[in-house]
């Protein structure tokens, strides 16, 4: 899908009220890092957005990439840190879209979250013709949110995966479609580990700390 100059504004607007939300959601219920077993505070609050279309280098002009949005801010997605025995809400904003051909099928399931679902949140539907423009072809489902455990190869945009999360080698598999998802997961051990996105969703990405990937510490 191209996209002009006035778009990608109207996306880095959206970042920022969505993140400010955020942010006020995070005061009202402080994060803190539990020491003990017994004292389980929280939740922390991580708040992931997908971008397509970013320019990697010369040749590589069209590529996706997870960012951390901390404070109301893009931040880089290279190292994420969450604490250990905190209930972890995650928010995951994803502004590219499917299908996702030749995923493996095993990370079209969401696994490791609690319940193993995601909530998918504030969607739009385009009802008149397939280009929306402005709000007067657009259907906001907003107020509908759709449990899901699984996604189809046509939605699905990526996954977030931190493999071997739960530390007997379940992975925490999050697949990702355009629109906003929300899931809750613990991370009860200790250590560093790598997030990643099992769909091919582009060459360099993939393969590059910060794009696709990155370290996912548990402290
Ligand atoms: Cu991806």
């Amino acid at each position: 899908m191209p996209m002009n100059e006035k778009t990608f504004y109207a996306i880095i607007l959206a970042i920022v009220v969505v993140g400010g939300i955020g942010i006020g959601i995070a005061y009202e219920h402080p994060a803190s890092v539990s020491s003990g077993s017994s004292a389980t505070p929280g939740p922390y609050h991580l708040t992931l957005a997908v971008f397509p279309h970013l320019v990697y280098n010369a040749t590589q002009t069209n590529e996706p990439a997870f960012f951390v949005i901390s404070n109301g801010t893009l931040q880089s997605s290279v190292n994420i840190t969450v604490p250990s025995h905190v209930l972890i809400d995650l928010t995951i904003i994803d502004y590219d879209s499917g299908p996702g051909t030749g995923t493996p099928s095993s990370y079209l399931n969401v696994t490791g979250t609690v319940g193993n679902v995601v909530y998918l949140t504030n969607r739009t539907l385009a009802t008149g013709g397939t280009t929306a423009v402005g709000t007067q072809n657009i259907t906001v489902l907003g107020n509908t949110t759709m449990k899901i455990s699984t996604m189809s190869i046509n939605d699905i945009a990526h996954t977030f995966t931190v493999g071997g999360l739960d530390g007997i080698g379940q992975d925490l598999n999050i697949p990702v479609g355009h629109g906003v998802e929300f899931t809750q997961f613990y991370a009860n051990n200790t250590g560093k580990y790598m997030w990643m996105c099992h769909v091919p969703c582009g060459p360099a990405a993939m393969s590059t700390m910060g794009w696709m990937m990155g370290n996912f510490y548990v402290s």
